[in-house]
């Protein structure tokens, strides 16, 4: 490793500032991150991802299963694209008019299917790095995709300007109502984006937004309880990106005007996954004691999170090697968002990370695994426990084979054929045009 690129690294540890860390030399050539290896690879998985109800069976597998039927010889012959042996022509044929009723059969069971659209919640601490506006900007495609609903967004860190800006994100994308929440208790933040919120052209905002101050938001933690209780039971993710400040704010609240039940059996009721971008789970540059930003800038309210969850919702947790490992080209920041004059996710990028500079994607991985779990983008650790120590380092100890300990965490891993894949999943889900500007005329 370079030296420069060394020194960066231990101004990341000591401050905790992850875009200290990315912000070295070249990210790209200066920081290696050993990607853990996996023996899963490929597109579209079949069977089911762990505790979360897959429903998607690919192609490969229906292949499988259809080439499964036939003689051994055929079987060969179908895999490999050879001639078959005349005298197997009779069992092929029988064998693929089964497949066309199984097929058929399999269609009307409604086992493939499209999925339902996901409902998220986006909690962020949108104001120090800048993945956050990212993040938004990609949930807000995938809603345009019918992937997705965003329910809303809780703010995890206080500027006075998160909630405006985040109304102006919202407004570009066609979403100007979507309910903001501020938490009033955290960590002050400096920005170096937020301020493009009170930019004008002429008289007019460049990013028009009605919400103007913080003051007029609802508290996070009370828009969470919110929004969980008018959502049917099992059905909302909530992706979480900062500080655990208002997730783990939720799980301490009682019975309000919204619901009658208390955090923790809100969550239970209502959540069926948590993402969250968090801690890290292997070495990075030979240290197996890396301390993340979002843990440090944080320890009380994840320690409190991580032993406070209800152990029967899984926490999917995007450790800071999945990030780093996939780097947001500033080729696509320079390219892909001309289609408007003035636009606020590459200029929020060019303010934070200049025009030179490839962005770790942290908050977006968090992202596409709770809209896309089943794709295959990323694989899964084993089930297990993370707690979080007194320095802030997120230990995972995997659950004993056979033990009733808890298998509420897994984190994600990722090969270097998913990490090119996810790369250009983000990037084409990050720039594409708002629906409602491709609806003008
Ligand atoms: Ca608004
Ligand atoms: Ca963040």
């Amino acid at each position: 490793m370079k030296t420069a690129a060394k020194k960066a690294f231990k101004d990341a540890n000591v401050e905790g500032d992850q875009r200290k860390f990315a912000r070295g030399p070249s990210a790209r050539n200066g920081i290696s991150v050993r990607i853990p290896r996996v023996e899963t690879l490929g597109f579209a998985r079949p069977g089911r991802q762990p505790g979360l109800g897959g429903r998607r069976m690919g192609l490969e597998c229906l292949l499988g299963k259809f080439a499964g039927l036939l003689p051994k010889r055929c079987r060969r012959a179908v895999l490999t694209n050879r001639a078959l042996p005349p005298h197997s022509k009779f069992a092929l044929g029988w064998s693929a008019a089964f497949a066309f009723f199984a097929g058929a059969l399999l269609a009307c069971s409604g086992t493939v299917q499209a999925d339902e659209p996901v409902k998220v919640i986006f909690d962020t601490d949108i104001s120090g790095d800048v993945d956050d506006v990212l993040a938004l900007a990609m949930l807000h495609t995938l809603e345009d995709r019918g992937a997705c609903e965003l329910l809303g967004v809780t703010i995890s860190k206080i500027n006075p300007l998160t909630g405006p800006f985040t109304d102006a994100i919202n407004t570009f994308y066609g979403r100007p109502d979507l309910p903001i929440g501020v938490t009033r208790d955290a960590q002050v933040r400096e920005s170096r984006y937020l301020a493009l919120v009170n930019e004008k052209d002429g008289d007019a905002f460049r990013y028009p937004h009605d919400l103007l101050n913080n003051e007029d938001t609802p508290d996070a933690v009370s828009l969470l309880r919110q929004l969980l209780a008018a959502q049917p039971d099992g059905s909302v993710s909530i992706i979480q990106v900062g500080l655990a400040t208002n997730v783990a704010g939720l799980l301490h609240t009682e019975a309000d005007e919204f619901s009658p039940l208390s955090g923790v059996e809100l969550v239970r009721k209502k959540v069926r996954l948590l993402s969250v971008m968090a801690g890290a789970f292997t070495n990075i540059n030979g240290s197996n004691h890396y301390l993340e930003a979002n843990v440090i800038n944080g320890i009380p309210v994840m320690q409190d999170l991580a032993a406070h969850w209800p152990d029967e919702v899984p926490v999917i947790w995007s450790g800071f090697e999945i990030g780093i490992a996939v780097a947001y080209p500033r080729e696509s920041i320079a390219n892909d968002f001309s289609y408007v004059p003035h636009h606020p996710v590459k200029e929020a990028y060019l303010l934070h990370s200049g025009p030179e500079h490839d962005r770790p994607t942290w908050d977006l991985t968090s992202v596409l695994y709770a809209v896309y779990p089943e794709r295959g983008y990323f694989d899964l650790s084993v089930p297990g426990r993370v707690s979080v120590e007194g320095d802030g380092f997120t230990r995972f100890t995997p659950v004993k084979k056979g033990a009733q300990t808890s298998k509420r965490d897994r984190f994600l891993l990722m090969s270097p054929t998913q990490a090119a894949r996810v790369q250009e999943a983000l990037v084409q889900l990050v720039c594409q045009p708002p629906q409602t500007l491709s609806q003008k005329p």
